[in-house]
C-alpha cells in the first residue's frame, strides 16, 4: 500500500473498521473509503474518508459497488457481532448476515481484481477444548463451542474462501484471527455486548443507582482482551507485511478470568458494591489464549496494557456514550 493507494474499509462504522480508518489516516493514507449501513457516521463533515451508504449482505449493491468503486486494497472489517448471550439468542442473523456479507465483498473483490485483501475472524473458530495458547494450526480439529458455533461456522467459511480463491486464482487474501477486543465505539448494551464494555456499562449504570451488579455464569473462564488500537496497528503492519494463505492470530498474551476482569473494571469504574453471579447463564469456552508467536516472529507485539486500555475506553465511555 502507499498513500494515493485506494483503499475500502468494509464496516467502518464499527469498533474495528472505525480503528483501522483512525490508523490509516494517522499513517497518511488519504484515498480512503468505507461504508455504513444503519449507523451513519458521526464526523460526516471534517473527515478525509469517503463514507458510502452500503448494505453489503445485498449482492447486487455489493457488485456494482466494487465494479464503480475499484478499491486495490481491502479491509474486510463488516460482521455482526456480539458477546456470548446475542449469538446464543440470534443465532439465525449471525450466521446469515457474516455469510453474506463477506461472500459479497470477497467475491466482488475478486471479480473487480483488488490486489489484497484482509479478512477478520475470531478467536471463536478453534474448538471449545482447544488445547491452550491456540495455535493457527488448531483450526478444525474438534467441536466447537455450541453458543457462537454459527458465528464462528460463517467466520471458517470466509476463511477458507479465501484460501480456495488464493489456491484457485493465485489471489493474495489474507486471514487476521484477533483474540476478544475491546475499544472506543463499542457496543455497550448490557444485553447484547461483549464482556469487557458490558462491564463497564453495568458497574457505571450500579454506581449511580446503587442496585448490585449482576454478572453471568460462574467467573471463572478466562479471557483475553486486546485493545482495538493495537489490532489496527496489526492490521496495517500484515497488510503490509504477510502475504500467506494460512491465518494468523493476534493476541495480547496475557489471560484474566471473569472475576478478576471485574475487580479491575470495578476499580477502574470506582464501583464498591455488591457483585451478584448469575449461574444460569452460560460461561462459553472455559479458555481462549492465543499463541501469537506467528505475529511476533514476524517482528510486532501489542503495546497497550489491560488497565491502561480499559481506562481510555471508560474515559471515552462517560464522555460518548448517553447514559
Ligand atoms: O465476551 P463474552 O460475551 O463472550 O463473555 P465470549 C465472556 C465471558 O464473560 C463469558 C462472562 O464467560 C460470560 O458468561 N460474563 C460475565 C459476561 N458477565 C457478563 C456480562 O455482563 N456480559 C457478557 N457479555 N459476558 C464471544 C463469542 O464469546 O466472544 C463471539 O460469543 C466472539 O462469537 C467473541 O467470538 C469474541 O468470549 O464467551
Amino acid at each position: 500500500m502507499n498513500e494515493s493507494s485506494r483503499i475500502f474499509v468494509a464496516g467502518g462504522t464499527g469498533m474495528v473498521g472505525s480503528a483501522i480508518i483512525r490508523k490509516l489516516i494517522s499513517q497518511g493514507f488519504r484515498t480512503i473509503c468505507s461504508n455504513y449501513n444503519r449507523k451513519e457516521p458521526a464526523d460526516l463533515q471534517d473527515t478525509p474518508v469517503r463514507y458510502v451508504r452500503l448494505d453489503l449482505t445485498r449482492q447486487s449493491d455489493a457488485e456494482r459497488f466494487f465494479e464503480e468503486e475499484r478499491p486495490e486494497y481491502v479491509f474486510l472489517a463488516a460482521a455482526k457481532v456480539g458477546g456470548i448471550l446475542a449469538n446464543n439468542t440470534y443465532p439465525a442473523e449471525f450466521i446469515y448476515t457474516n455469510l453474506m456479507i463477506q461472500n459479497n465483498v470477497i467475491h466482488s473483490s475478486f471479480v473487480s481484481g483488488v490486489k489484497k485483501l484482509l479478512f477478520l475472524g475470531s478467536s471463536c473458530i478453534y474448538p471449545k477444548l482447544c488445547p491452550q495458547p491456540m495455535k493457527e494450526e488448531y483450526l478444525l480439529t474438534g467441536p466447537l463451542e455450541p453458543t457462537n458455533e454459527p458465528y464462528a461456522v460463517a467466520k471458517i467459511a470466509g476463511i477458507k474462501m479465501c484460501q480456495s480463491y488464493n489456491r484457485q486464482y493465485g489471489t493474495n487474501y489474507i486471514s487476521v484471527m484477533p483474540t476478544n477486543l475491546y475499544g472506543q465505539n463499542d457496543n455497550f448494551d448490557p444485553d447484547t455486548s461483549h464482556v469487557l464494555p458490558g462491564l463497564i456499562r453495568k458497574f457505571h449504570d450500579s454506581k449511580r443507582t446503587s442496585e448490585p451488579v449482576v454478572l453471568w455464569g460462574t467467573g471463572s473462564p478466562l479471557r483475553e482482551f486486546l485493545h482495538v488500537d493495537d489490532l489496527a496497528a496489526a492490521v496495517l503492519f500484515l497488510m503490509n507485511h504477510y502475504d500467506r494463505s494460512e491465518i494468523i492470530n493476534v493476541g495480547a498474551g496475557v489471560e484474566v478470568s471473569i472475576r478478576d476482569l471485574a475487580g479491575i473494571v470495578g476499580k477502574i469504574v470506582g464501583y464498591e458494591g455488591e457483585i451478584k453471579w448469575d449461574a444460569t447463564r452460560p460461561d462459553g469456552m472455559p479458555r481462549k489464549l492465543m499463541d501469537g508467536g506467528r505475529l511476533t516472529a514476524l517482528g510486532w507485539s501489542p503495546r497497550i496494557g489491560l488497565e491502561e486500555g480499559i481506562g481510555m475506553v471508560y474515559r471515552w465511555f462517560c464522555g460518548h456514550v448517553p447514559v
